[in-house]
């Protein structure tokens, strides 16, 4: 099957599965429903999702298993765009080209939303464990894992380093530590809570690690290049600094084409380790290829 064709396929799989999972009971305010479900059903990649559910399917998991996981790591991806929107923090009046969760439904709603969806996306996992023992450890140790790369040596870490440089100068160990963990975090974890709950061996979790550490880095490389095109589009500015806060990206230290080099030589070395699988690993290398070849 084509990639495309596969990718819409997937997308709409999760999405259907999204819906299901979605809150629903008189008790809960409709507000606090409709706030979730504008950002969560509101035509994002679902890249985290499918990568957890591709990372199953590498290592000979069960699907359906893992499903809890990946409705949950997009509800915890969606608090944090929603989160991170807000005044307080980048203060973005769009999100992929509609208004904000905060400009729709307030600031106030918009952080509950936000702490909703992330609530409820530990009360999806929690709620499915399977009964067999060794099933039962090994998807209990992969919610461990989204929990430890959404938290403070994770996402929120990176998004800490991010706000506390807001205003100052910001190094070139600093802009990494931010990638590695603001991005490249929640990634790595959606690939490798996919193979852990399945029962991947050393090996095979290795290999989807250091898939994942390379490709999130070259996702927010990409993400940094589209940033400073983005800039240059809007006020015809040079390649530089991120105008809004100052902050030093991959193209100011590197330049464009060796920071596209870097894109590539990170895709190669993803690639090459997905080797392992073979054909299960078909659709994970595209989905890599996918991420590091965004419209620029
Ligand atoms: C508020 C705790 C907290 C964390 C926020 C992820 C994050 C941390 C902020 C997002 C800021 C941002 C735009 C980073 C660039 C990379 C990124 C995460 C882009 C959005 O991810 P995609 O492209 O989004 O997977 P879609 O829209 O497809 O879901």
């Amino acid at each position: 099957m084509e990639f495309d064709v596969q990718l819409k396929e997937s997308i709409k799989e999760v999405e259907n599965i999204l819906e299901e999972f979605l809150p629903k009971g008189k008790d809960i305010p409709k507000i606090i429903i409709e706030a979730m479900e504008y950002s969560l059903m509101n035509g994002g990649k679902r890249l985290r999702p499918i990568l957890l559910i591709e990372a199953a399917k590498c290592v000979e998991g069960d699907k359906n298993k893992v499903l809890p996981l990946a409705c949950a790591i997009e509800m915890i991806h969606t608090y944090s765009l929603i989160h991170d929107d807000l005044p307080a923090m980048d203060d973005d009046d769009y999100r992929r080209g509609k208004l904000t969760n905060h400009k729709v439904f307030g600031e106030g709603m918009s952080v509950l939303a936000g702490d909703a969806l992330l609530n409820y996306a530990f009360e999806i996992m929690l709620t499915h464990i399977p009964e067999n023992y060794k099933e039962m450890m090994n998807y209990l140790k992969a919610v461990k894992e989204i929990a430890y790369a959404a938290g403070i040596q994770g996402m929120i870490g990176g998004q800490v380093k991010d706000l506390e440089y807001k205003e100052g100068v910001m190094d070139l160990e600093t802009l990494q530590y931010i990638h590695i963990h603001k991005t490249g975090a929640l990634i790595k974890a959606s690939l490798r809570a996919g193979a852990i709950a399945s029962g991947a061996t050393k090996e095979q979790l290795k290999v989807l690690t250091v898939f994942g550490e390379k490709i999130g880095l070259a996702f927010q490389i990409v993400d940094d290049i589209l940033d400073v095109i983005g800039d240059q589009k809007k006020l015809g500015k040079a390649i530089g600094s991120d105008q809004k806060n100052h902050k030093i990206t991959y193209p100011s230290v590197y330049g464009l084409e060796k920071s596209q080099q870097m894109i590539e030589k990170l895709l190669q070395e993803a690639l090459n380790h997905l080797k392992l699988f073979g054909s299960k690993g078909q659709f994970l290398g595209e989905l890599g290829k996918f991420i590091c070849k965004r419209e620029y």
